[in-house]
């Protein structure tokens, strides 16, 4: 059976960007998983451990007949793939793949753990998932994506990725889509 499944994606060493798309491309090559949709790039000032470069998070929404466990064993040697080696927990890293949703799953194993239980207090996580698939609701908050992203206090840590300029942005985040419209209306 097809699940739907959303992957938060997070890289703050070396060339981000890169990490992410090789990562990205690592899925869409897998058997048994197909990219849907990916959310725009953000810069994201680091969370937990603060001591670190500035992150580039996104989501990405897949449909995969895999298994969550099977899953996971993917996004780990994806993981592996790229680099990644595991040192300060919530420290840097080349690439983080978490499995945030799969389909209507709810696991508590040791090893994995669905719905991701931080998710929902990230604003790296919140932000990128709400412009994807703002009416998602989440069954155990009652509430769906944009209303927790509304309930969220530290939006203004994360912010749209501008690669030509690496500055920071002081609007408020907007969507991808208001973006391209903004462009065009410039052209
Ligand atoms: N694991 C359990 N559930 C899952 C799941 N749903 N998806 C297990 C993926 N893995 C899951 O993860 C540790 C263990 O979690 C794995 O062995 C897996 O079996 P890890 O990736 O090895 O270690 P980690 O990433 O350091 O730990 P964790 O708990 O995933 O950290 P978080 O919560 O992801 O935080 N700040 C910003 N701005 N942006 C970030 O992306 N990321 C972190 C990492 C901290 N601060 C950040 C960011
Ligand atoms: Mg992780």
């Amino acid at each position: 059976m097809n699940q739907d499944v959303y992957i938060a994606l997070g890289s703050n060493i070396g060339n981000r960007a890169d990490h992410l798309e090789k990562a990205i491309a690592f899925l869409e090559d897998q058997m048994g998983i197909r990219v849907i949709t990916r959310s725009s790039i953000y810069e994201t000032n680091p969370v937990g451990y603060v001591d670190q470069q500035s992150f580039l998070n996104m989501v990405v929404k897949v449909q995969t007949t895999l298994s969550a466990r099977e899953l996971l064993d993917v996004t780990q040697s994806i993981e592996q793939q790229c680099g990644r080696e595991r040192d300060v927990r919530w420290g840097p890293r080349t690439i983080d793949l978490d499995i945030l949703l799969f389909g209507e799953e709810n696991m508590m194993l040791e090893n994995l753990m669905i719905p991701h239980p931080r998710m929902w207090e990230r604003a790296f996580v919140i932000v990128p998932l709400k412009e994807i698939h703002p009416t998602l609701y989440a069954e155990h908050l009652g509430q769906t994506i944009q209303e927790i992203y509304d309930g969220l206090p530290d939006k203004e840590g994360v912010w749209i990725w501008n690669p030509q300029t690496m500055e920071r942005k002081s609007e408020p985040i907007e969507s991808s889509k208001d973006i391209r419209k903004k462009n065009l209306q410039n052209k």
